[in-house]
């Protein structure tokens, strides 16, 4: 990274540090209610999905996730966060994740890749994980470190780099959509206008 100072970008702005919304742990810990107590009307644009990398290099994977979650008009916040480079932020964002309105938290890292699994340890909300392709051992290392959770504990682990960062932001798309039929309806015409190109694909 190039400084310490994380990052974030959201569907609608590019800030620095934690979102003003979110209280430090001990404030979402006392807050009673289980569902986050922001105003409705802004309640619509705040993020559904956050989507953390241990790096910023791994933004080069990871805008494919965010591409994926745009297309969807999901609001969703991108964001640089390391579990050994800021290990307290972690936790920080994960204990607070629910109580901003977070309802799927993504997690890319790559090498010894302990991102999702702490930040899974931190909140009971679904978290994806997504192992980056590393340079010395081309992502088995990230992703065993993703995928080798304890029973107890789940990180539902995606493939290594860009299709891993694509399924991710479409897994998080379909567990939003469970209780959004709007959504779910998008999420029908992009697998039809898939299934489309494939039936009639031609070759040169
Ligand atoms: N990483 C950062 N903090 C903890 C881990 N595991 C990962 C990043 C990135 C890799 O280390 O997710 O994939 C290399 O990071 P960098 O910043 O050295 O390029």
């Amino acid at each position: 990274m190039a400084n310490d100072k994380p990052k974030r970008t959201t569907s609608r702005t590019r800030k620095n540090g934690i979102s003003s919304r979110r209280p430090s742990a001990s404030a979402a810990a006392a807050a009673a209610s289980p569902r986050p107590r922001v105003p409705a009307s802004a309640a619509a644009a705040a993020p559904l999905v956050a989507v953390i990398m241990g790096s910023k290099t791994d933004w080069e994977t990871m805008r494919y996730a965010d591409e994926m979650l745009r297309q969807f008009d999901v609001p969703h916040e991108c964001r640089v966060i390391s579990a050994h480079r800021t290990p307290q932020l972690a936790a920080e964002f994960a204990s607070t994740a629910e109580y901003c309105g977070i309802e799927v938290l993504i997690a890319a890292a790559g090498g010894a890749a302990h991102l999702a699994g702490l930040i899974a340890a931190h909140t009971t909300l679904p978290v994806l994980g997504v192992p980056m392709k590393s340079e010395a051992l081309n992502g088995m290392d990230s992703l065993l470190s993703t995928v080798q959770m304890p029973a107890g504990i789940p990180v539902g682990t995606l493939a290594i780099g860009k299709p891993g960062a694509t399924n991710a932001a479409l897994f998080a798309v379909a567990i939003l959509a469970n209780s959004r039929p709007a959504l779910r309806e998008k999420l029908r015409e992009f697998r039809k206008r898939q299934e489309d190109e494939v039936r009639n694909a031609t070759l040169d």
